[in-house]
């Protein structure tokens, strides 16, 4: 069987809102998009992962779509879009469409129908339910950004639900006309010519909700495997699906090979390893190497002979790479590198966040008022309610809120960071006149090449791509490193994830002499004996 397009390709994440700003009204857009195109060819990614750009009234900065099949107008024009299809194509880049499709807007036309009115024809698109038996919600089922999901319908007098914000009201997925929607509407995309689809939450789709199920519902496979005959069977699309219940047990279900349903899944246990038990992203956890290694084996292990990894460190979502996992002081740039090292060697296909590819930190926040997110602003209300103190709350957002990857795209030291002549939406972390793509790239060593390198490795070796992973030292406290070996060759990976210096004994396992494919402090031809690692000196040796 011949190895799908994406096999040795990178992904590069683009939100739109903070990329690139064309007509300086302070909101990244479509053209911004197309004219930073050379960044992305130069880095030599294989395909754009765009988060939402359809028509949204942006209580969720796009994941609240109104129309599927309409671009909003801050964003650009259905012109604009087919003209990034066309153009990524011919820089050898595809586009991978954000679908979001457990829940529209709640200015869908299809939910303006259904409210207020039992007898829409859109009405069971949604999930309508009577008040509970003392007249208030059904259940006491919880949104994901905090307070009560079930929302009053005056003018019917049902609740809905709506698991996100109010104005992002869930889907009913054991709709079959409801589905059938959105399997013409997906492929109305797929013949514009797109790379494939990123799904939304799409772990939450086959939920029964009366049963206080949410994730990983009884109908999540059969829609999955519908989605699959009616849309993804016969094509070469990508996909991808976002499933934060995930767990190595149950990864299989959606993308082992005679599944028919996915190709690949994020999955977030490298993530949520550091959250707390009860006060979550808002309260981390100390960092732990060996904690993170654990999560990162399993996944590698779980998915090494079926199925194909998603690697991240970071999304739209989540905290830098560099301010979470490296050191954004002293050892930024060495650290920012050695983290794209040491992912971009394991199986399985790896993504960079915008900013990413230059070692972009987080924002820096220290006041509320300075976050425009909805999640942090929410949950900043419910957590002050729950007795967390103010400057507990800031210290972790300042940590984990999604804003801190949602600044603008820091592309030089001039105004806004050169994002915008505008006044930005947000604006952009206060160190942008040093951290910069101009500043990196200008620069022998830079983070930018470092990555591009990466990159390229991805498609010169197969044993990269395909390789049979072996993790070393997993219980060591400061060291990240694996093998890889296909036929042939064989490739050791180290990396020191600290800022102290390291000595260590190489297991024999580990020990190579070979070829120096990429290093972050200095050049080695071999591993073996006692080793001193520089701080987040990393190395990766083919022989
Ligand atoms: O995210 C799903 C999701 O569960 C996150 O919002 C998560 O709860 C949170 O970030 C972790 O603290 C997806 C999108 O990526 C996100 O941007 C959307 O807000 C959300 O779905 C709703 O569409
Ligand atoms: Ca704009």
């Amino acid at each position: 069987m011949s190895d799908p397009w994406w096999a040795d390709k990178v992904g590069y994440q683009i939100y739109p809102r903070s990329f690139q700003d064309s007509n300086g009204d302070g909101i990244g857009d479509l053209p911004g998009i197309l004219a930073r195109l050379d960044h992305l060819s130069d880095l030599g990614v294989g395909f754009i992962w765009l988060s939402p750009v359809y028509r949204s009234p942006m209580a969720d900065n796009g994941y609240d779509i109104s129309d599927y099949r309409d671009i909003a107008p801050e964003f650009g024009t259905l012109d604009d879009m087919d003209r990034l299809i066309a153009e990524g194509r011919d820089r050898g880049m595809r586009i991978v469409m954000d679908l979001v499709v457990n829940h529209t807007s709640d200015r869908h036309a299809w939910f303006e129908a259904a409210r207020g009115n039992r007898a829409a024809p859109t009405r069971d698109f949604y999930v309508w339910r009577d008040p509970g038996p003392d007249g208030g919600p059904p259940s006491d089922l919880r949104s994901m950004f905090g307070g009560p999901a079930w929302h009053w319908d005056e003018g019917s007098g049902q609740y809905y639900l709506a698991l996100f914000t109010p104005q992002q009201p869930d889907l009913d997925w054991t709709n079959p006309a409801m589905r059938a929607e959105l399997w013409d509407m997906m492929n109305w995309w797929k013949a514009r010519g797109i790379g494939g689809f990123r799904m939304d939450v799409i772990d939450l789709i086959g939920k029964d909700v009366d049963a206080g199920i949410v994730a990983d519902g009884p109908t999540l496979h059969d829609h999955l495997q519908e989605m699959h005959r009616e849309v993804l069977a016969g094509s070469d699309l990508l996909t991808v699906g976002e499933a934060w219940s995930a767990t190595t047990a149950n990864a299989l279900s959606y993308v082992g090979r005679d599944r028919g349903e996915l190709q690949t899944l994020f999955q977030f246990a490298h993530i949520t390893a550091h959250w707390h038990e009860t006060h979550g992203k808002w309260k981390p956890r100390e960092f732990s190497l060996p904690v993170l290694k654990g999560v990162l084996n399993d996944w590698q292990q779980a998915l090494s002979e079926d199925g194909w990894n998603a690697l991240f460190w970071s999304n739209h979502d989540l905290p830098r790479a560099v301010s979470s996992f490296g050191d954004e002081g002293t050892w930024r740039v060495r650290s920012a590198k050695l983290l794209g090292l040491v992912l971009h060697l394991m199986k399985g296909t790896p993504y960079i966040y915008q900013g990413e590819e230059i070692g972009m930190t987080n924002a820096g926040f220290t006041t509320i008022g300075q976050y425009r997110d909805v999640e942090t602003l929410n949950f900043y209300a419910e957590q002050m309610d729950q007795g967390m103190s103010e400057a507990d709350f800031l210290a972790g957002a300042a940590r984990n809120s999604r804003d801190n990857a949602r600044t603008p795209m820091q592309w030089t030291a001039g105004p806004n960071a050169g994002f915008t002549t505008g006044t930005p939406w947000l604006p952009p972390a206060r160190n942008f006149a040093e951290i910069n793509a101009q500043a990196d790239r200008s620069q022998p060593d830079g983070v930018f090449d470092f990555y591009r390198h990466l990159v390229a490795l991805r498609r010169e070796h197969p044993v990269i791509v395909h390789g049979r992973y072996e993790p070393c030292l997993a219980d060591h406290d400061e060291v990240l490193s694996y093998t890889r070996t296909l036929e042939g060759s064989r490739l050791s990976v180290i990396g020191n994830v600290s800022s102290r210096e390291v000595t260590l004994e190489v297991p024999p396992e580990l020990a190579i002499r070979g070829r120096c494919l990429a290093m972050t402090a200095g050049e080695r031809e071999a591993l073996d004996g006692t080793v001193t690692l520089a701080p987040w000196e990393g190395v990766a040796i083919l022989a």
